[in-house]
């Protein structure tokens, strides 16, 4: 079979040939403006960086290499062998990811095989974990679990050797093949650290995701199945988003992979961002106790009460609206899916059901959001917690385990590409005066 780097170096000369001749012809093409608007509310819209692995229609919703979710999963191989027989595997996500072709179940398998060799975490990082304080917050401890693995980056090494800029690439691979096969057993280890007694069983006889639930403590087959689900829909996202972009930073000053995705898991866990995961688990239980404690039935009425109470409070409400997209984003329908195949009785299932059917009202009887539908965040947290997974304030961890394939495998690419060092013109208040008063 053709390997994941085989395929890569056959890729690599002709996309930098490619790339060199769009700048050198085409370079002074102008491809937008920037309003006053965009430049103070956060460059809303700014086409201002390049971005291989995936894009995000307003509409539509995300495409991986050009493929839908429901495309995905029709062609990537997965845990059966069956195509289209289950959720794809992330091996297989990751390996589409990176090079932009479908890969083989064999090649799927390859990458398995390759992530599982690469797993075994420096020796220091697993007592650090275990160091840490319990109250600290689980995003925190996976930046710093992935910041002490970065003693074996093997891309800072080669650059303190003074390899050549034409082989960053090969060197930046090599972290990023083993960031993303240590970030489970980091993230395990901080999950049974947390809440349970600190083991973590390994087989690495399953898959990535088998594994990863298997060292989190969960042995169902459909479990199995939701974590698969779960780690591929939350990749990548096109570039803007802030854990994305924060990698892509931090990468563009040669900073090694492991540098880079802490900046990005930091980004993720901001409340906009990843951590809204945790908000909407915490926001369903409030609504549940408060009813609860006020004999009052969980219904579309009174739903309506409790989110009413949280825009009047000036809050927001997690999992619904988006910077991009301005439909249900399809990150949501197919983890409905999921639930209306494996799950349609579970009772929070029904509540996240019931919310759908009446917020994209509220918000917009409320007036401000711009998209009053959900986001992908909205969803995940009822899925995990139907299987027993409900210490919601590790939700984020899991996203950040999943988000490490698609921006390092754009990072793989910004250095095989030699994309420069990220550096837009910062303006001031008075500079943007003095632009309407001439
Ligand atoms: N509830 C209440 N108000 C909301 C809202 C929501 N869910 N979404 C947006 N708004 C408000 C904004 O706060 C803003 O108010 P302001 O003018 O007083 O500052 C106004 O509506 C316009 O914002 P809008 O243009 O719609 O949204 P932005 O692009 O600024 O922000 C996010 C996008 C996602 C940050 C925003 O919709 C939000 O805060 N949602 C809730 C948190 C969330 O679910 N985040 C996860 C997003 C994503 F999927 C992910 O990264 O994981």
């Amino acid at each position: 079979i053709t390997t994941l780097q085989e395929t890569l170096a056959a890729q690599v000369p002709e996309k930098q040939a490619k790339l060199a001749q769009l700048k050198k012809e085409h370079g002074s093409h102008v491809i937008g403006n920037v309003t006053i608007d965009q430049c103070i509310g956060g460059a809303r819209s700014v086409k201002c960086m390049l971005w291989e692995t995936s894009n995000l229609d307003a509409e539509e919703g995300i495409r991986f290499r050009g493929l839908t979710i429901p495309e995905c999963q029709a062609v990537l191989p997965t845990y059966s062998g069956k195509t289209g027989d289950g959720e794809p595997l992330l091996e297989s996500l990751f390996w589409l990811l990176l090079t932009g072709e479908v890969p083989t179940k064999e090649q799927a398998d390859s990458l398995t095989a390759e992530l599982h060799a690469r797993s075994t975490l420096p020796a220091h990082v697993v007592p650090l974990l275990n160091s840490l304080p319990k109250q600290m917050h689980p995003m925190t401890q996976l930046s710093i679990g992935l910041m002490a693995a970065q003693t074996e980056s093997k891309f800072s090494k080669a650059y303190a050797d003074g390899v050549p800029k034409k082989e960053y690439h090969l060197h930046a691979l090599e972290d990023i093949l083993s960031v993303v096969a240590q970030l489970p057993e980091i993230a395990a280890t901080i999950y049974r650290n947390v809440y349970f007694d600190g083991t973590v069983d390994k087989d690495l006889s399953l898959d990535y995701s088998g594994n990863f639930c298997r060292m989190l403590g969960y042995d169902d087959p459909s479990f199995d199945e939701l974590m698969r689900l779960y780690l591929c829909i939350h990749t990548d996202h096109e570039g803007g988003n802030a854990s994305a972009h924060a990698t892509h930073l931090v990468g563009s000053t040669l900073s090694d992979p492991y540098l880079s995705y802490s900046g990005g898991l930091n980004a993720l866990a901001g409340p906009l961002h990843g951590l809204a995961n945790q908000e909407v688990l915490k926001w369903i239980q409030e609504l549940k106790s408060k009813f609860d404690a006020e004999g009052k039935e969980v219904n579309a009425e009174s739903i309506t009460e409790f989110a009413w109470e949280t825009l009047k409070a000036g809050k927001v409400i997690p999992g619904y609206g988006h910077a991009v997209l301005r439909k249900t984003d399809p990150r949501y329908t197919c983890q409905r899916e999921f639930a209306l195949k494996h799950i349609p009785d579970d009772p929070l299932f029904k509540l996240v059901d019931t919310i759908y059917q009446v917020m994209p009202g509220i918000l917009k009887e409320h007036g401000k959001v711009a998209n009053p539908y959900p986001n992908v965040d909205s969803h995940s947290g009822v899925l995990l917690w139907h299987y027993g997974f409900t210490q919601y304030q590790y939700y984020t961890v899991l996203f950040g385990v999943s988000r490490a394939v698609g921006a390092l495998s754009q990072l793989y690419w910004d250095r095989a590409l030699g994309l420069p060092l990220e550096r837009p013109k910062s303006v001031t208040p008075e500079w943007l005066w003095s632009q309407v008063q001439k």
